[in-house]
């Protein structure tokens, strides 16, 4: 199981269970002493990530860092969760992704359907989206080296790309993955370079406004 590649998972799955069955914070069965004192003491480099579900976040850390993490559609990293390779000086926070299907306790799923349940789903989905929010501001706050994974640069991404930009203001190693997974044509490519000119060209414009205000 996925789960099982990880040291520490804070299994940080929805602000709304909080009060009913708190978030579990999981230790590989092995290491709980050790991860302890490590978290403790080491003075380690925290790489994390962050992007839309299913964008590749578990796959790249793996491929970057050499570490055994499974990916996979279907395999939903937790909350925050934390690998601590032996032999190498960081700390990687591996995070559950935004955009996640909603997450549903037994029961709900079957109301689905019920028209009294939508009031009720849209406070689940913004219990979702205010524990996603928790959880980028806590690691763009803790994190060394902080690497975002868009794809196709939708809206939400561009979105979420300039709130990461205007909030690494410290010592921030900040990387940008664009990974086009979904990209299957030509077509798609030409597109996407469009949209990614555009998206300097404005941050570009951004950049000038700031300078004439600071000059003025
Ligand atoms: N070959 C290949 N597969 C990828 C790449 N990025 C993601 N995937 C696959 O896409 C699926 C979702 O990736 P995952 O890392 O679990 O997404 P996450 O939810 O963002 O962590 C997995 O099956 C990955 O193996 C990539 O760059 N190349
Ligand atoms: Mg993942």
């Amino acid at each position: 199981m996925s789960d099982d590649d990880y040291d520490i998972i804070i299994d940080i799955n929805s602000i709304r269970f909080l009060k009913k069955r708190g978030w579990r914070i999981i230790y590989s069965k092995d290491k709980e002493d050790e991860m302890k004192q490590i978290i403790k003491f080491a003075k380690k480099n925290i790489v994390s990530i962050l992007g839309h579900s299913n964008r590749g976040k578990t796959y790249i850390l793996q491929r970057l860092s050499d570490v055994k993490l499974q990916s996979g559609y279907q395999i939903h990293t937790k909350g925050i969760s934390i690998k601590i390779p032996e032999d190498q000086n960081i700390l990687i926070l591996d995070t559950q992704g935004t955009n996640a299907p909603l997450l549903l306790e037994d029961g709900e799923e079957d109301k689905r359907k019920d028209p009294n349940f939508i009031k009720e789903l849209e406070d689940i989905n913004l219990c979702q989206i205010i524990t996603n929010y928790l959880i980028q501001t806590f690691i763009i706050k803790e994190a060394h080296t902080l690497i975002c994974v868009v794809g196709m640069l939708t809206s939400s991404e561009t979105i979420f790309l300039n709130k990461i930009k205007k909030n690494c203001r410290d010592k921030k190693q900040l990387l940008v993955i664009h990974n086009l997974i979904n990209c299957h044509s030509k077509r798609d490519i030409e597109k996407y370079k469009k949209e990614i000119l555009l998206f300097l060209v404005l941050m570009m414009i951004e950049m000038i406004t700031l300078i004439n205000i600071m000059l003025n």
